[in-house]
Formats: C-alpha cells, sequence, structure tokens
C-alpha cells in the first residue's frame, strides 16, 4: 500500500496519536501551556514522523479531517486537565495552511469549542509564515475572526522566515515562538544570543509574548530567563509525553 492510502486507512482506524509537550512560564517554572504533537503508529512501519506524512495529508486533503480530530482531541483533553487542575493550562495546536484555507474554519473552531466546551482563550493556534504566504487576505479575515472568538494565535519557527515583522504588523499575532536553531546556539554563536535577545525585546515592545523553543540544556535556560523570555519550551523541560504523563508531571509542577 502506499503511504498515502495507509494514512486513510489509519485515520478509519485511529491510529493517531496526540502527545503533548509541556511549555513553562520563566518566572514561576509552572507548566501554563502544552503544545499537542501528532503521531503515527502504523503495525508494520512503526514510528511515522508528521515531517512524513504532514505533506502527504496536506497533498490529499486528509489534512482536514486528520486535523479536526487533533482539534477535537486536544481540546477534550485539556478540558480534562483544567478540570482537576487549579492553574489552568493552554493547548496548542499547529494548523496548516489547507486548514486555515476553508472559508469556514473560524466556524469549525467554533463548532469544536460549543462541543467541549473549552475556554476560548485557552486555545492557541500556531501558525507559520509559509501558510500565511499566499490567499493573504482571506487568512488575515479568518484570523481576525478567531481573534474576535477570543483564540490566541501565535507565529512558530519565528525568525526562520523570510519577513517576519511584516508578519507580525499584518497579522493579530499574540506570540512568538522563537525558533529553535536560534536557541540551540545561544551558548555557542554570539550571534545566536544576540538575534535572541533581538527578537525578545523587539517583541515584547510589540507586546506580544515569548515562547523559546528546543530548549535543551540548564545554560540555554539560564540565557532565555536573563533576556526576560516569558515561555520556554524543549527536551531540558520535557520531552513530548503521552497525555497520562503529561497528568502525572501536571500534578508535581503547577
Ligand atoms: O513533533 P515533531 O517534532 O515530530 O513535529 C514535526 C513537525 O510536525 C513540526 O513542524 C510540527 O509543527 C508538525 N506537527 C506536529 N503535530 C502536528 C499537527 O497536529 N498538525 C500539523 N499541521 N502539524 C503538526
Ligand atoms: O515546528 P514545531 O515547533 O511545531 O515542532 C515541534 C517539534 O520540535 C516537535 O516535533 C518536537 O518533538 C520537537 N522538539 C521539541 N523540543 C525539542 C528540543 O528541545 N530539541 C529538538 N531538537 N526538538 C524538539
Ligand atoms: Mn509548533
Ligand atoms: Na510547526
Amino acid at each position: 500500500l502506499a503511504l498515502k492510502n495507509l494514512l486513510r486507512r489509519a485515520l478509519a482506524r485511529k491510529e493517531f496519536q496526540l502527545y503533548y509537550q509541556p511549555i513553562i512560564n520563566m518566572e514561576s517554572g509552572a507548566i501554563v501551556s502544552v503544545e499537542a504533537l501528532i503521531r503515527w503508529v502504523d503495525p508494520e512501519l512503526g514510528l511515522i514522523s508528521p515531517n512524513t506524512f504532514i505533506p502527504l495529508a496536506e497533498e490529499n486533503g486528509l489534512i482536514l479531517p486528520l486535523g479536526e480530530w487533533v482539534l477535537q482531541t486536544a481540546c477534550t483533553q485539556a478540558k480534562i486537565w483544567n478540570q482537576s487542575n487549579p492553574y489552568p493550562v493552554r493547548i496548542a495546536i499547529n494548523l496548516s495552511a489547507r486548514q486555515l484555507e476553508q472559508t469556514d474554519f473560524s466556524e469549525r473552531v467554533s463548532e469544536i469549542l460549543k462541543k467541549t466546551p473549552f475556554p476560548t482563550d485557552h486555545l492557541e493556534l500556531e501558525l507559520t509564515e509559509s501558510m500565511l504566504i499566499n490567499r493573504m487576505e482571506s487568512s488575515l479575515k479568518t484570523l481576525n475572526t478567531l481573534k474576535k472568538m477570543g483564540c490566541r494565535l501565535s507565529l512558530d519557527d519565528f525568525g526562520t522566515g523570510y519577513s517576519p515583522l511584516a508578519y507580525l504588523k499584518r497579522f493579530p499575532i499574540d506570540t512568538v515562538k522563537i525558533d529553535r536553531s536560534f536557541v540551540q546556539g545561544i551558548s555557542i554563536d554570539p550571534d545566536d544570543a544576540a538575534i535572541t535577545t533581538a527578537v525578545t525585546t523587539m517583541a515584547h515592545s510589540l507586546k506580544r509574548a515569548v515562547i523559546a523553543k528546543g530548549v535543551e540544556t540548564r545554560e540555554q535556560l539560564n540565557f532565555l530567563n536573563e533576556i526576560k523570555v516569558d515561555e520556554a519550551q524543549g527536551y531540558f523541560i520535557s520531552y513530548p509525553v503521552p497525555a497520562e504523563e503529561l497528568t502525572q508531571k501536571l500534578r508535581e509542577k503547577s
């Protein structure tokens, strides 16, 4: 079977799973947000990376039902966490261009939130520059609607695109997620340290929050703390883990 057909079958058989990676507040160390990351284990092929199957799912349109499944599953899970957790966490979802291009995407999100029901301001939708390049006008309209509904919007992989400032100016972005390629160079490459500092200062002066991605060492975390990054995510804090493991972490660390 071609991977495409396997993908279709996997959706029907519910072979997808969400892993969750915590994001901590730099001052308190508490988990304040959780990013949902999809995983696919095929019975024969084993673990297949989203880097492989998400582009395929985008090509054949399967990303639409798959994306809805991600949203629904993650919101349901986050609602459960927030019922037992005194400090509610946000849930962050990676969107793909095809999802955002649906003219009724904001209605779909709204439907899911009605079904769940989950506070809109605890849903954070992650976008990338590349998904906003085409159909700017319709994307802007959709994002403005989502923003009015109360969703938070973040710009993922910040600093790796061509015109980050133009996107920040044009779209109603709340948060920038500094790409891990900068964070990982902090202790070895003065340019990366300078870029991370400059991006943080700039985002703050534009009243945007800053999340640093890909934090793998204590040194990186200390540096990010000094330059007043708001939140951090990365293997040093936690790998992405199954829901039950995150439930445990929330008990320990909130
Ligand atoms: O978790 P991991 O490093 O394997 O993710 C690889 C890529 O897949 C990342 O770019 C991530 O944003 C993307 N990704 C993970 N989960 C989802 C998802 O649910 N939807 C979309 N569109 N992309 C995802
Ligand atoms: O593109 P996006 O940021 O949505 O994708 C997140 C991806 O990054 C996930 O696949 C996750 O597994 C991976 N990731 C998360 N933390 C780290 C880290 O500290 N180091 C590296 N190399 N990858 C990470
Ligand atoms: Mn992301
Ligand atoms: Na992404």
